[in-house]
């Protein structure tokens, strides 16, 4: 079966032309003389997707023969962006491609740029999972990810006027390429309903009797890895009417709404959530939860009972990995079908169930742990909140025994939750259930086992471990910045790199050489002409490549602090004011760039927003101002954005509160593209310092310990005069909106400044007085960006995932032959 060659598809320029245009013809149903980019684009990635379903299915027929541990990835939110480019850089056929479209007239970018984003997650959590099944494909380990296939992806952000405005991202318009639908892959997910005692062979059982079916249906998306036959799965689930009819409706005439009521089933995959607290408890997330999480473990199953019949050996075979505790519902699913439906004992299934499930937190505040409210999940499932009930007593009970009657700490660590709204603690049930909980950095563990998680990590500590976060190389450098990446393999004399990432510190021997150098700024020139004319057709603003490119993209939040950043851009627009005429010759030019979506319910966020985009108004349009300063938003931040702004920053800005930022992944994309950051000591910035030197960044801020102190303080703490100038700018109303602004200017008070914005404001000017300084100093900031990039290879996925792999996952790789 394997080593056929001359049965897979053909990769020279003359065998793709033939696959393109046949594609033109017979899938896009176009003429072969006439067609446009995007009905190109479409042939194209059906030629492409012909090449990835071939190594996709050799991939798992390898798999099923071999029967390694797989691991099971579930996720609510996968953040995949732009499938083409990755797909053939990963392929190995790019060059083919390209060569194959200019023969026929059409330039591959182009055509690349014609694909939409798939922004089926939210931000950082759903990136890292693109991230992390990249690197699973291309380290052979045999993996599947698991999600929802969201016809709604994360809402699309217009401007208007400077406020947000959400649009519906309907993004499957015009069909989707890179999916496969199975419509033979389906399984019934069940809802609501009672549980009746019922009595098997002498036992008593506990019966589920539904109240709703809702199909799920398959989609695959094959993923291939670098440099590897591998390709692996990422199967998403969308609801469809189920095939089992209430007889009833019908036959009693009510055809219509008996229609009408099995069409509501589809409403279950229809939307991704934007991250938010307060849609905490809605029953529609929490189905969309289940939903996913029982048809990915029937399938789970299914596959397991192919080659097996004893559950003994699942956790010799199944690894599943919860993405935050957004799944965490899987936990209840599997003891119910171990239990209900395989009738193993509850002791037999709770051992299982320790052994497979592992979970990784993505978040810092406690309160930003996900409830359930009792009432809610006893209807949506009650059967699963029986077994959770149990879980939880069997729990409380090996509590007792170890720590006694300490009430306080048994009532903080259950997993039901008392008072006003009687609530499950997914994460509470997590922990108890899971062998590893995960950080993902070295100072989230920290701060999960000091405060969010104390009383766990006291009763084992053997659970708590971190893998600090890594973003891959193929799509944050060989995809978005091909100039810098032909520049690094020619000087590293190998392109090796891209799997090996390590490899890139062989930079370092070079980071003062004049023609590295001179190479290096000429990369860089490059991505900032293209970003600046990016800018220039989005707003109108023409901005100088000679001026440093600042940049602060991410989602808004209070505690990552675009108000900081926003706050010094002012006081630098009034010491450029208030200068003599001759003193501005020094002034280092700069174009400050900031991008993020709020979520729709969160009003600080979006009064940030405004904000810069009044203050943008008043600078950008100061005829005295001219090149010294600009400010640009950029609308519809996302992943293919993120693409196009990273390799064309000089700065980047990371300045979340310390103790605030879990990790943080946005800083390894520019940090591996050789943007300088600027940046507080929190998450993963304080394993970066480790890695390329203080010196080569520009730190500045409180520190992670000093933090509870320092709010302690309260009103004590007196923000500086520079800090206080500013905020009254706002609050009189320079930029206008007076009365609009005044509840932003209110959170940072002195005595209300939570994220301390007013203690950290003096050293980020500083930082920021660094940074214009090394800036002037072309041979210094050229040897500091080399740095950064030799630097960063810790922080590549792989890394990542190989440390899952070994100590959190157990499975090996699984490289299927060529
Ligand atoms: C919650 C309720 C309802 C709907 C959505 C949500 C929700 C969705 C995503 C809540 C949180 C979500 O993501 C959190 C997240 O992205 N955390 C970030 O994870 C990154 C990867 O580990 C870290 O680098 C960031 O520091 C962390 O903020």
């Amino acid at each position: 079966m394997f080593g056929l060659m001359d049965e897979f598809l053909k990769n020279d320029p003359v065998s793709l032309q033939k696959d393109i245009l046949d594609h033109v013809e017979y899938t896009v149903a176009r003429s072969r003389f006439s067609f446009d980019d995007f009905e190109a684009y479409q042939a194209l990635s059906h030629s492409v997707r012909d090449r990835l379903i071939e190594r996709w299915h050799d991939t798992h027929q390898y798999f099923k023969k071999k029967d390694p541990k797989r691991l099971y990835f579930l996720s609510l939110e996968f953040l995949m962006g732009r499938s083409l480019s990755n797909s053939v850089i990963n392929l190995g056929i790019r060059d083919q491609y390209a060569d194959a479209l200019n023969q026929l007239g059409f330039d591959f970018e182009v055509l690349a740029e014609q694909e939409g984003d798939a922004a089926l997650g939210n931000g950082g959590l759903a990136r890292l999972s693109a991230c992390q099944m990249d690197s699973l494909a291309t380290l052979n380990y045999p993996a599947w990810g698991y999600g929802l296939r969201y016809q709604y992806g994360l809402f699309r952000q217009i401007i208007l006027d400077g406020f947000q405005l959400e649009q519906p991202d309907y993004w499957l318009n015009f069909g989707n390429p890179w999916e496969i639908e199975r419509v033979h892959v389906s399984y019934p997910v069940k809802f609501y309903g009672t549980v009746e005692d019922e009595g098997l062979n002498g036992e008593k059982m506990k019966v589920w009797i539904p109240g709703e079916t809702v199909e799920a249906v398959a989609y695959d998306n094959p993923l291939p890895g670098y440099d590897t036959r591998n390709a692996i799965n990422l199967r998403l689930w969308a609801a469809k009417p189920s095939g089992q009819y209430d007889m009833e409706s019908y036959n009693t005439g009510d055809y219509i709404s008996a229609v009408v009521d099995r069409q509501k089933a589809e409403t279950i995959s229809n939307v991704l959530y934007p991250d938010d607290r307060s849609y905490q408890g809605k029953e529609l997330r929490l189905k969309q939860q289940y939903f996913f999480v029982s048809a990915s473990l029937q399938d789970i199953i299914r596959r397991f009972k192919d080659s097996h019949d004893n559950f003994d050996d699942f956790p010799d075979k199944v690894a599943l990995q919860i993405n935050d505790t957004h799944p965490s519902i899987a936990i209840a699913e599997v003891m119910r079908v171990l239990i209900d439906e395989e009738h193993l004992s509850w002791n037999k299934a709770w051992d299982i169930a320790c052994k497979i499930f592992s979970f990784t937190t993505h978040s810092v505040q406690p309160e930003g742990l996900e409830k359930i409210p009792v009432d809610l999940l006893g209807n949506v499932l009650p059967r699963h909140l029986q077994i959770i009930y149990d879980i939880n007593y069997n729990f409380m009970e090996e509590l007792k025994k170890k720590i006694g009657q300490d009430y306080d700490r048994l009532s903080r660590m259950s997993i039901i939750e008392e008072g006003g709204v009687k609530s499950i603690r997914m994460a509470n049930l997590s922990i108890a259930c899971c062998h590893t909980v995960n950080g993902v950095s070295r100072v989230h563990l920290e701060l999960l086992k000091m405060r969010v998680f104390k009383d766990f990590y006291e009763l084992w500590p053997q659970k708590f471990q971190y893998k600090t976060n890594g973003v891959t190389q193929r799509r944050w450098m060989v995809v978005s910045n091909p100039n810098l990446c032909s520049l690094i393999s020619k000087w590293l004399g190998t392109e090796s790199w891209i799997r090996n990432i390590d490899l890139l510190a062989g930079l370092q021997q070079y980071a003062s050489d004049p023609d590295l150098q001179y190479e290096w700024e000429m990369a860089k020139k490059v991505n900032k002409m293209r970003l600046a004319e990016y800018i220039e057709t989005l707003s109108g603003v023409k901005v100088s490549i000679d001026a440093m490119f600042d940049v602060q993209i991410k989602r808004i939040h209070e505690y990552k602090r675009q108000l900081l950043n926003i706050l010094g851009i002012i006081h630098r627009y009034d010491c450029i004011k208030n200068m003599e005429k001759s003193d501005r010759r020094r002034v280092v030019p700069r174009v400050c760039i900031i991008g993020g979506k709020a979520a729709p319910g969160y009003d600080i966020a979006k009064k940030i927003i405004k904000l810069c985009h009044a203050v943008a108004e008043t600078i950008n349009n100061d005829a005295d101002i001219r090149d010294l300063l600009k400010l640009v938003f950029i609308p519809d931040y996302n992943v293919s954005v993120a693409e196009l702004v990273i390799p064309g920053s000089d700065l980047s800005q990371h300045i979340s509160t310390a103790g605030h930022e879990a990790s943080g992944t946005g800083s390894m994309k520019f940090l591996m593209n050789g943007c300088l950051l600027l940046a507080t000591y929190d998450g993963a910035t304080i394993e970066i310092t480790e890695e390329i030197g203080a010196d080569n960044m520009f730190l500045f801020g409180a520190k992670v310990n000093d933090v509870p102190a320092l709010r302690k303080k309260g009103a004590e703490l007196k923000a500086p005069l520079q800090f206080a100038r500013v905020v009254r700018m706002v609050r009189d109303g320079y930029f206008g909106f007076k009365d609009y602004f005044k509840s932003l200017c209110d959170t940072v008070e002195d005595g209300k400044d939570f994220y301390l914005l007013g203690y950290d404001f003096a050293s980020y000017l500083e930082a920021q007085a660094a940074a214009d300084r090394a800036f002037v100093d072309k041979e210094k900031w050229t040897r500091m960006s080399i740095l950064s990039t030799a630097g960063s290879g810790k922080f590549s996925s792989d890394r990542t995932i190989e440390e899952y792999a070994k100590e959190t996952w157990g499975i090996e790789p699984c490289k299927c032959p060529f």
